[in-house]
């Protein structure tokens, strides 16, 4: 049987094995693949990077979406970035939100998704709140004049169609349509292969905005597995949401989640001591002394 794999990143790379090819084309932005595996089930791929999976999409569109729709008081307009296969959106719409506007910039991710991978957006696609729009992020949100409460950036790593989303002008444009009280989440890679993307992340969102937290999770499915997210806003603090809080919104919202608890919300911003260090949460005397836990270069 075949394996998937991304390249070796610091000497380290996971497998997964293929029962079968379900989809392998181009569309006029990426190499789009589904393939049927055994640890995840189908999985979408996109230039050789794997992007979500029909076992585990939980972990990753729970972390990104509930993370800050749980921050912000009451959001009500909300922006998704990329996210074509539609885990986010359904996320994002099982708030009790007016409108969820998603703009990606690669129909084919979408049609390919919903036709292989339906379980991935349930019904978001069909709910009356939720508008796609097929285009260009970074464009739309330069020339939009509606105000959201919550941005969600749910694209593939900061190479290729998606590296304007990781500059700063970018997050201006961001901070413009967030106003004081929004909330900016994006994904921010692996801390283990590749922190210095994460780095650059946080420290470009610091350019923009007072206030900067990452928070992780562990996802097999991507490469190093220990993933991170980083939030951004000008007054609201995404660490500092009282869990009693969360818990009555959950209720409320009455869908389950598979990862997301009130405690796993809290949890998820504490860094490890290396982690903290690199992004200078904190000054080590000797940041030698706080190694990476692999050692590949
Ligand atoms: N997008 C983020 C995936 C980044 C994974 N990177 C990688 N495999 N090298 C996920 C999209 C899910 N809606």
């Amino acid at each position: 049987m075949r394996a998937f794999a991304e390249p070796f990143r610091r000497g380290w790379r996971q497998e997964a094995l293929v029962r079968d090819t379900l989809y392998d084309g181009h569309s006029d932005f990426q190499h789009i693949q589904v393939l049927d595996t055994i640890p995840f089930g189908r999985m979408l791929v996109l230039d050789d990077a794997t992007q979500t999976s029909e076992v585990e999409e939980y972990l990753y569109h729970e972390m990104l979406v509930h993370v800050p729709m749980m921050a912000h008081p009451d959001p009500q307009r909300v922006l998704v970035i990329g996210g074509g296969d539609g885990g986010a959106l359904r996320r994002v719409l099982e708030h009790p939100v007016r409108k969820a506007t998603m703009v990606e910039i690669d129909g084919e991710v979408v049609r390919v998704s919903r036709a292989l991978l339906p379980a991935i957006a349930g019904d978001a696609f069909d709910d009356p709140r939720a508008e796609l729009i097929i285009g260009d992020g970074v464009r739309y949100l330069r020339e939009t004049d509606e105000h959201f409460d919550v941005i969600l950036v749910d694209s593939t790593d900061p190479v290729g169609p998606a590296a304007d989303l990781f500059g700063e002008s970018f997050y201006r444009d961001a901070r413009r349509a967030l106003g004081e009280d929004g909330l900016i989440v994006t994904q921010s890679g692996s801390p283990l292969v590749m922190l210095d993307e994460l780095k650059d992340a946080v420290a470009l969102m610091r350019r923009v905005f007072p206030l900067v937290r990452t928070y992780l999770c562990a996802i097999p499915l991507y490469p190093g597995v220990l993933w991170s997210f980083t939030a951004a806003s000008v007054n609201c603090d995404p660490s500092a949401v009282a869990p009693a809080a969360i818990a009555a919104r959950l209720r409320a919202n009455g869908a389950p989640t598979g990862w997301y608890t009130p405690a796993i919300h809290r949890a998820a911003f504490a860094l490890p001591n290396f982690l903290a260090a690199a992004l200078e949460m904190q000054s080590p005397d000797d940041p030698a002394a706080l190694p990476l836990p692999i050692s590949g270069e």
